[in-house]
């Protein structure tokens, strides 16, 4: 994985929560592979953000596989980007702990992912769930990362990443990169298609709301099928109409059509029309992610080479970063 040096350096992770959504693809994963071309990508299955929530042991290791065949499923080349399971490289962690002693307890209080979190989970609202933010700067400061594909729910964590790092700089001299957002101009927040107020989220309770980037054909279209819209028929974008919205978004960030251009074919027919051209073009879209998937899943040799191979130099390039961050911060120097 050749990382040149006149090259931006982009992080992102994805937590191995469940099977990737519809949401996770348009608004995050699918815009990574294009990015290979011109920076040197950085992209990490977060499995230590994923026990925040309570997971179960084999289920966690089992998503975490499927997770990273998934990423390379969706286009990244682990010849050409560094593609690693988080835990494996320590070093996050170990910053996290660093950056935490320059995060204020009220900073983490505003995260609106926590706040929703907290009462999703009232019965274990455990302290990584209030310092997955630290964790999250920590992933992303360890590369010194100039950029970071993210979808819109994650702004504010990006936000309190940079603070972080000027708050570090103030404090120890200047270090590390303020990272910028890049979130895509269609699909930055895709809704559930039950309640679309609420988006897209793989670990919602109920398996209409969200369409899995695995789901087969049939699966996909069912769902649209029954996606929750509004009373009246016409396919258009417009206020109080958050369920076709959404689909136009989705139709839209699948077929590459503008809203004008999808108001216009669908002129004079009804919204069943319209559900069903969208199901079907989201399955025809996801087909090749599926059967790259189904080979990639099936040979765990090939996987585990290249996680093994994506740790060891996400591990060097992060190492050199935590020896200067110690420094700074007045650790006596190891050699
Ligand atoms: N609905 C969405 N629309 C657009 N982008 C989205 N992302 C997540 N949901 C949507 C983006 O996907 C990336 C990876 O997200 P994540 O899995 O690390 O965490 P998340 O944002 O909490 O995603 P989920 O699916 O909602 O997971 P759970 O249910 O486990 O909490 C991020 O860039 C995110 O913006």
């Amino acid at each position: 994985m050749p990382q040149s040096n006149d090259k931006k350096l982009i992080f992102s992770g994805i937590q191995p929560t469940g099977t990737f959504t519809l949401g996770n693809y348009i608004g995050a994963i699918r815009n990574w592979g294009p990015l290979q071309e011109d920076y040197n990508c950085v992209y990490s299955i977060v499995d230590l953000h994923a026990i925040t929530v309570r997971q179960d042991p084999a289920k966690l290791r089992q998503n975490t596989l499927q997770a990273y065949a998934l990423l390379l499923a969706c286009g990244i080349d682990p010849e050409k980007s560094i593609a690693f399971i988080q835990s494996h490289n320590v070093n996050h962690a170990e910053l996290s702990w660093v950056l935490a002693c320059t995060t204020q307890f009220g900073e983490l209080s505003r995260m609106t992912q926590f706040k929703d979190k907290s009462a999703k989970h009232a019965n274990d609202v455990n302290a990584g769930l209030f310092t997955y933010p630290v964790l999250m700067a920590a992933d992303i400061l360890a590369y010194n990362a100039d950029l970071v594909p993210i979808g819109v729910d994650q702004k504010q964590h990006l936000e309190l990443a940079r603070n972080i790092a000027a708050r570090f700089n103030q404090r120890y001299g200047e270090f590390f990169t303020l990272p910028e957002p890049y979130i895509p101009k269609t699909g930055a927040k895709i809704m559930s298609l039950q309640d679309p107020d609420k988006k897209m989220s793989k670990s919602d309770d109920n398996p209409n709301a969200c369409v899995l980037i695995l789901d087969d054909k049939d699966t996909i279209i069912r769902k649209f099928k029954r996606a929750v819209t509004d009373s009246e028929s016409v396919v258009c974008y417009g206020e109080g109409k958050s369920g076709i919205n959404n689909l136009m978004t989705i139709y839209s960030a699948v077929t590459g059509k503008s809203f004008d251009e999808i108001t216009s074919e669908f002129a004079g027919k009804g919204y069943g029309d319209f559900k069903l051209a969208v199901g079907e073009a989201v399955a025809d879209h996801l087909e090749p992610v599926r059967t790259a998937y189904a080979k990639l899943i099936a040979d765990k040799a090939y996987l585990k080479d290249c996680y093994t191979k994506g740790s060891e130099s996400a591990m060097k390039i992060t190492r050199k970063v935590l020896t200067k961050v110690y420094h700074k911060v007045g650790f006596v120097d190891q050699r």
